[in-house]
C-alpha cells in the first residue's frame, strides 16, 4: 500500500508542492460536536471504543462523509499507548486522561513499560480498514509528544499550570530525561505502527508545551519531541506538529524536524511564517470560539485566515493547511464545519 498520494490536496501542501485546492481538515473533527457520534459511543467507555477496529474506523469517517474534509485523523486518544503499555489510567468524560498513580520520582520512570507493537494492533487494524475507506482523502495518524504526555502522568490529569510536571523538570532532570526518552520511545512504535498500517501523515500533539519558556523547551523537551521526527525523517510521510499559546517557540517546534508547524489563533500566520523560517509549511489557524458566532464573523475570520496564509507564502512557508487553532469545540453547530470547509474550498 503507498503510504503517499500526490493528488491529496493535503499531502501536496505539506510536502511543498502546488494543492489542487487549500486543503481543510479540524483538529477534534471526529466525536463531541456530531450526533452521530453520541450515537454509536452511547454505552461505550471512550478508551474501549479506541481499541475497536469497527468503531475507530465508524468514528473517523464521520465528520469526513458530513462535511468532505481534505483529511481523516485518527479516532483515539494521546493516552492510548500508555493504556496500551499497562499504565494504569482511565478517560473521565467532561474531564480527560486520568492516571490512576502519577508518575513522580525515578522508581516511578523505571517502572514505566516499553510499548509492544501487538500492545496497539486494534489500532492498526483500524488503519488498515479506514485506508481501505477513505480513497483520495488522506489519513493523518498522531501520537502525544514526550511533554504533553509527561504532562499527564506527572500532574495525574489534566493542569492549567503543570507545575508538578515543572517541579519534576527542574529538581531531577536526570530522571525527567529518563522519562521523557521513554515517552519517545513511546510515540515512536506507536506511530511506527499506524505508518505501517497506511497512515499518510502524522500529528505529533505538544498541546501544553506553550507553558515553558523557549529556553526551557529547548533544553528540556526538543531534543525528545527531534528524536520522534527523527525516526520517520525517511518513511515518507508528512509530519505535522502542534501545541497550544507556542507563539515563542514555533522556531523551535519547526527545528524540531516537522514539515508542518501547526499555529494557533494568536499569532497571524505570515508573522508565523516569519518566526518558523522558510522551508515549512503551516497550518492553522482559526479561533475554534470564532464558529460559535455569527456567519458573517466566521467568514470574515475565515478569509483573513486564508489572507495571511497567502502573505505566509510570500515570505517563504512552502504551503498552508487550513485548521482551527486548536480543537472544535463540543458546542460548535457541525453544519458550520461543513460549510467552513465549502467556504476555503471555494477561496
Ligand atoms: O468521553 C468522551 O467523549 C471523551 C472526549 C475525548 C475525545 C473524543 C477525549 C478525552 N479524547 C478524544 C479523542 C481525541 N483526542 C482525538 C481524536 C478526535 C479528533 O481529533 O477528531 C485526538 C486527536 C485527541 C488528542 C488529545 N487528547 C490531545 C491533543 C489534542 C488537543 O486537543 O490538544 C489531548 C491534550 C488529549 C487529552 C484529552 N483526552 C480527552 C480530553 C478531554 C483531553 C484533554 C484534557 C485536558 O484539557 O487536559
Amino acid at each position: 500500500m503507498s503510504n503517499t498520494t500526490a493528488v491529496n490536496p493535503l499531502l501536496a501542501a505539506a510536502q511543498g508542492t502546488r494543492p489542487s485546492r487549500r486543503p481543510v481538515w479540524f483538529m477534534r473533527q471526529a466525536g463531541r460536536s456530531l450526533p452521530e457520534y453520541r450515537k454509536v459511543r452511547a454505552g461505550i467507555g471512550m478508551l474501549d471504543s479506541c481499541f475497536r477496529p469497527d468503531l475507530v474506523c465508524e468514528i473517523t469517517l464521520q465528520p469526513v462523509r458530513r462535511h468532505h474534509t481534505d483529511a481523516a485523523i485518527l479516532f483515539s486518544d494521546i493516552v492510548v499507548p500508555l493504556r496500551a503499555a499497562g499504565v494504569d489510567l482511565d478517560i473521565v468524560s467532561g474531564v480527560g486522561p486520568v492516571i490512576e498513580r502519577p508518575i513522580r520520582d525515578a522508581q516511578a520512570v523505571a517502572d514505566l513499560r516499553a510499548l509492544d507493537p501487538a500492545q496497539v494492533e486494534p489500532v492498526a487494524e483500524a488503519v488498515r480498514l479506514l485506508r481501505g475507506e477513505l480513497g483520495g482523502t488522506a489519513l493523518i495518524g498522531f501520537a502525544g509528544a514526550p511533554f504533553t504526555l509527561a504532562s499527564y502522568l506527572v500532574e495525574g490529569g489534566p493542569s492549567r499550570s503543570h507545575e508538578r510536571t515543572k517541579a519534576l523538570m527542574y529538581s531531577d532532570p536526570d530522571t525527567w530525561h529518563t522519562l521523557l526518552g521513554k515517552l519517545a520511545d513511546l510515540a515512536i512504535v506507536f506511530l511506527r505502527a499506524q505508518v505501517d498500517a497506511g497512515a499518510q501523515a502524522f500529528q505529533l500533539f505538544d498541546s501544553w508545551a506553550g507553558a515553558l519558556s523557549l529556553a526551557d523547551y529547548r533544553e528540556y523537551v526538543q531534543p525528545h519531541s527531534a528524536r520522534v521526527f527523527a525516526a520517520f525523517e525517511d518513511a515518507g510521510v508528512p509530519r505535522l506538529h502542534f501545541g497550544v499559546g507556542t507563539g515563542e517557540l514555533l522556531g523551535a517546534m519547526g527545528e524540531a524536524g516537522a514539515d508542518v508547524v501547526g499555529v494557533d489563533w494568536r499569532v497571524p500566520l505570515d508573522e508565523a511564517a516569519r518566526r518558523v523560517g522558510p522551508g515549512r509549511a503551516l497550518q492553522g489557524n482559526l479561533d475554534p470560539a470564532v464558529l460559535l458566532g455569527p456567519w458573517d464573523a466566521i467568514e470574515t475570520h475565515v478569509r483573513r485566515v486564508c489572507a495571511d496564509a497567502d502573505a505566509a507564502l510570500a515570505v517563504g512557508a512552502t504551503g498552508h493547511v487550513f485548521n482551527l487553532g486548536h480543537g472544535v469545540l463540543p458546542a460548535t453547530d457541525p453544519r458550520v464545519l461543513t460549510r467552513v470547509v465549502e467556504l476555503v474550498h471555494g477561496l
